[in-house]
């Protein structure tokens, strides 16, 4: 699909989509621009960099002329500009190309959102709170894309050439594939992300052979004009596997030698290679442990290899052996202790959540419990637990809520602010679909992203109604219908989900369906949906209480920990995350849990309703085949949300066995029914019309 890619890159700015039927998603967020003639001028040297945003300048401004000049200027980073105006005209300063380019892209998007003139009368300055920003790939080298729901990988989807054949060459890289990855950098530079790793977290150890490096080298090479550094995942166990050592022991002088060279290796390809990350020690995963070495004994054996050399290891505490019968307590368990231990070039990458990237979880303990070390937020973009590429589900909304919790709970931004490198991480959700997004929706999810991990008091209500603008028009009269669609999406996906704390009661392997029975016989317990939700006759919930339950709040800051241990002031929304509530436990809403819980369902369901009804309404305002493609999908998430209510209640219910609330519709699907669909899940399926379509 890549060449529309090559046709996207040829019709930038051609002309607006509106009535037409031509936005298929390949232009992303520049589908709007509109031919301009702007007079820009570079008053410094001119690079790569400052060519890309003289030429989107050139190409899309409507206003005055727009100098560019670097500068430095007190209090301001590298990336930072400054956009001031006199006379119709516009100068933009930065100390740095890539600070020129962020400014320019921030210009058009203030055309875009606002109007050519809202720029009249402006002086401001833009500083990215985190100084880097960037994307995860979980692509492999056979061009898969773990948890990916669009395509195949954008890196990856080419055979890697053996090594005598790349030695001493440059790889050619093909238009179509040259053209994708373009329209991918100027995305991701259009919202300040300035730092991608290429491969999955399951690292192959093949990721440092010669062959793959000069894949990367080339990526790099790519990237590098719209300043991004390209980072790699790594498998811990490399130099065995990769070169026979005889052991990867992080304290062995030879282990140390081999990664030394390797790191200088890779600084001779790739002077701004930016570092590794690394998953170890989970999910099956090598990692020191296995020498009965410690995280902070890997990651500084890593770290010390990179650091001549200016790079970094972001090192992930997504970890969960069980040293605690509470799965949600054990990476603070494993990393808590070391605090203080890792050197100055590590970063501990952090989930949201402690379990995994739930509907809905409260923030992860880890956050800010380690005041001697450099943490940072893994994000996930890529919809695994919402509802693939399938469910419209916009993920600012959820974001600012987890990053106001740690801002109140944690000290986040002040951490932050004493920290070297203050990174965040979102895993992508890019494959080499027509839309790179597998619809044109989830692109929302890219942009809003960029957007936070830049400034991160953003609202998720200012970010959606940014990207509306740039998507359909700031005039258009469905702009708002879109924002509000939006806007109530995450809320209404947890409603039909997960409501009221539930989690990890997604059916097994695929997480994209409802499997709350799930509970194989002889498999680890933390890998069953029943160990999460802890169903019997008296109530329903996971107990995480120092009083009675695990004791999880205790890893907690009191201010959290106490309003969630205690039930009558634990939100409802965290309810059975903390707490195994009686079926008839008064919630804050005055319904019984039972009938809240009845209550939460049919809203859920209701608001993937509403949501296609005001989609509907959309119609003739909006590009006929963008408003096909979703409506299509959007008929897909209400048969879902009716899929997940009737699973949910009727599978509960014989445990509550309470009669199902007045005011809900009585399940249309027998719990046998539910128990019987098996999902073997490809991005494309159309899981829930098999069974409701027989229905209708
Ligand atoms: C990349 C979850 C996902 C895995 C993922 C893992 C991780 O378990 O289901 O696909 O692996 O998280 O974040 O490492």
């Amino acid at each position: 699909m890549t060449n529309k890619h090559l046709l996207a890159l040829l019709t930038l700015s051609a002309f607006a989509a509106i009535a037409h039927a031509d936005n298929d998603g390949s232009k992303l967020w520049f589908v709007n621009n509109t031919k301009a003639n702007a007079k820009v001028v570079v008053k410094t040297k001119a690079t790569s960099t400052t060519d890309i945003a003289v030429n989107e300048l050139r190409d899309a401004w409507h206003g005055g002329q727009v100098t560019l000049e670097r500068k430095s200027a007190k209090g301001l980073t590298r990336e930072s500009f400054t956009v001031s105006q006199k006379g119709g005209n516009v100068t933009i300063t930065s100390p740095s190309d890539a600070g020129l380019m962020y400014g320019a892209y921030h210009l058009l998007r203030l055309e875009q959102t606002l109007g050519k003139d809202a720029y009249r009368d402006t002086l401001f300055t833009e500083t990215p709170e985190h100084n880097i920003r960037m994307l995860n790939h979980w692509d492999n080298l056979n061009g898969t894309v773990e948890r990916g729901y669009a395509g195949r990988s954008i890196f990856w989807n080419k055979p890697v050439p053996d090594a005598s054949a790349v030695k001493g060459k440059n790889l050619s890289t093909s238009d179509s594939q040259l053209s994708t990855l373009t329209l991918y950098a100027r995305a991701n530079a259009s919202v300040g992300i300035n730092g991608t790793v290429l491969n999955n977290v399951n690292a192959s150890p093949k990721m440092l052979s010669d062959s793959v490096l000069t894949m990367v080298k080339q990526y790099a090479d790519i990237l590098r004009p719209y300043n991004i550094k390209v980072y790699l995942a790594v498998n811990f166990s490399s130099p065995a596997v990769l070169d026979g050592l005889k052991t990867s022991d992080p304290l062995d002088k030879d282990v140390q030698k081999w990664w030394a060279a390797k790191a200088k290796k890779i600084y001779s390809m790739i002077p701004d290679f930016g570092g590794f990350l690394v998953k170890a020690n989970s999910e099956g995963q090598p990692g020191p442990m296995d020498f009965g070495r410690t995280h902070a004994d890997g990651a500084n054996m890593l770290a010390k290899a990179l650091k001549p050399f200016g790079g970094i290891v972001m090192w992930r505490a997504f970890v969960y052996s069980p040293s605690d019968p509470d799965r949600a307590k054990q990476a603070y368990i494993e990393f808590k202790d070391l605090d203080g231990k890792f050197m100055d070039n590590v970063i501990i990458q952090i989930k949201n959540g402690p379990i995994d990237f739930q509907p809905r979880e409260p923030y992860s303990p880890l956050f800010g419990a380690m005041p001697e070390t450099q943490e940072m937020a893994e994000l996930q973009i890529t919809q695994e637990y919402l509802g693939h590429s399938n469910h419209i589900c916009f993920l600012g909304t959820m974001w600012e809520e987890f990053l106001n919790d740690i801002k109140k709970y944690a000290n986040y931004t002040n951490n932050l602010r004493g920290y070297k490198y203050r990174a965040i991480a979102g895993v992508a959700n890019v494959g080499d679909d027509a839309n790179f997004c597998g619809n044109t929706m989830a692109q929302s999810n890219w942009y809003a992203f960029g957007r936070l991990a830049w400034n991160s008091n953003l609202t998720s209500k200012e970010i959606a109604r940014e990207w509306v603008a740039q998507e359909i028009g700031k005039d258009n009269k469905s702009a708002r219908t879109l924002e509000n669609i939006l806007l109530m999406s995450r809320e209404t996906v947890v409603d039909y989900m997960m409501p009221l704390g539930f989690h990890h009661i997604f059916a097994e392997g695929h997480h994209y369906g409802p499997q709350p029975w799930q509970n194989n016989p002889g498999q680890r317990a933390d890998w069953q949906c029943v160990y999460y939700h802890r169903a019997d006759a008296k109530g329903v919930g996971f107990d995480r209480t120092v009083k009675a339950g695990s004791g999880a709040t205790a890893q907690y800051p009191a201010s959290f920990g106490n309003m969630v241990e205690n039930i009558n002031t634990c939100p409802d929304k965290y309810l059975l995350w903390f707490h195994h509530a009686d079926w008839n436990h008064k919630c804050q809403t005055g319904r019984t849990l039972w009938n809240e819980m009845c209550y939460r369902y049919q809203n859920g369901l209701n608001g993937a309703r509403q949501m296609l009804r005001m989609w509907n309404s959309t119609e003739g305002n909006i590009d006929s085949r963008l408003f096909n493609d979703i409506q299509e999908k959007m008929h897909i998430q209400v048969r879902d949300a009716e899929w997940w209510k009737d699973a949910c209640l009727n599978y509960f219910q014989t445990f509550s066995k309470q009669p199902i609330s007045d005011t809900t519709e009585p399940p249309v699907h027998s719990l046998n029914e539910v128990k019987k669909i098996r999902l073997g899940i490809s991005n494309y399926e159309n899981p829930s019309a098999k069974l409701l379509n027989s229905k209708r």
